[in-house]
């Protein structure tokens, strides 16, 4: 397919190739995206759940969507995209990655150079104090959790809407994105913000972007190549 040959010989001439992926390059391993069809949870909007000011109103409910999410990922395995990534890690020593999802799974298979802007839905703060750890029992002993050090309730160590994005992990994606000069856009709509705009910062400093996506997205138009299809049985044939 002539998407996955260029993609082919884009990949062989790059020497700085970084990727941005969202929640359709995990699509495969089982975990429902956020705004596809398949709807993540009952008839709430995530971005009415992922809010600090949903969380204030209802820990519990908030909690119950996390626990939820975290039971669906803890059965997922990584598929054929999260390993191509991985392997191309090993191929070209400059490779980053940097992706939006906070289920774990581009670690799982093995990828290390990777920038979580969105946080980890595994780790656990805090409300009150800097007590931070990672917790992987599912489901978690009491909903909302406490925190070991004070006892006050712990909420998910992810970034939610209205929240700054963690700042070095932010500033070195945004820096990695101006000295690319292939930038793949992996299962990503491109509707959140700043994470969608380091296409553009990258494509702005002369990168090649490819987006890899069964359907258009808000970076198509930035897109030099769009390959239509899933990222995972795209990548095995990469
Ligand atoms: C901030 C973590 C400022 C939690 C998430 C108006 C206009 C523009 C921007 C804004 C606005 N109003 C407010 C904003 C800013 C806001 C924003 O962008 N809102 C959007 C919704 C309009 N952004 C923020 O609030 C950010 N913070 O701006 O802070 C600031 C600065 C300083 C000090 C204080 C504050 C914080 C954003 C982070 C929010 N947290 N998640 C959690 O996961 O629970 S965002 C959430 O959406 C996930 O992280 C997810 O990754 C992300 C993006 O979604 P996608 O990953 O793209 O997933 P989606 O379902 O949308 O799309 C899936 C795609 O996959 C589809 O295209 C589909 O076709 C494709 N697909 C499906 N199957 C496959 C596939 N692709 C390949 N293969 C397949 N098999
Ligand atoms: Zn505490």
């Amino acid at each position: 397919m002539k998407g996955v040959d260029e993609l082919q010989r884009l990949l062989k001439k790059s020497k700085r190739p970084r990727a941005l992926t969202g929640a359709g390059v995990s699509a495969e391993s089982g975990i429902p995206t956020f705004r596809g069809p398949g709807g993540l949870w009952r008839n709430f909007r995530p971005q009415d759940l992922a809010t600090p000011e949903a969380f204030a109103r209802d820990p519990k409910l908030v909690w119950e969507w996390y626990s939820f999410r975290r039971e669906i990922i803890a059965q997922a395995k990584p598929n054929a995209g999260h390993t191509f990534l991985a392997l191309l890690e090993n191929e070209k020593p400059d490779f980053w990655l940097i992706t939006q999802n906070v289920d774990g799974l581009h670690q799982d298979a093995g990828s290390r150079r990777v920038l979580e802007l969105h946080g980890n839905i595994w780790r656990l703060r805090c409300t009150a104090c800097p007590k931070y750890v990672e917790d992987l029992r599912v489901p978690l002993a009491t909903l909302p959790p406490k925190c070991g050090a004070c006892g006050a309730v712990m909420r998910p160590a992810v970034v939610w809407f209205g929240e700054a994005l963690p700042e070095g992990t932010f500033a070195k994606s945004w820096e990695l994105a101006q000295t690319a000069d292939l930038f793949l856009v992996i299962g990503t709509s491109g509707a959140v913000e700043p994470a969608a705009s380091l296409a553009r910062e990258a494509k702005k400093n002369g990168a090649v972007v490819v987006e890899i996506n069964p359907e258009a997205s808000a970076l198509t138009g930035v897109a030099d190549l769009s390959i239509k299809g899933e990222s995972g049985e795209i990548l095995s044939r990469v």
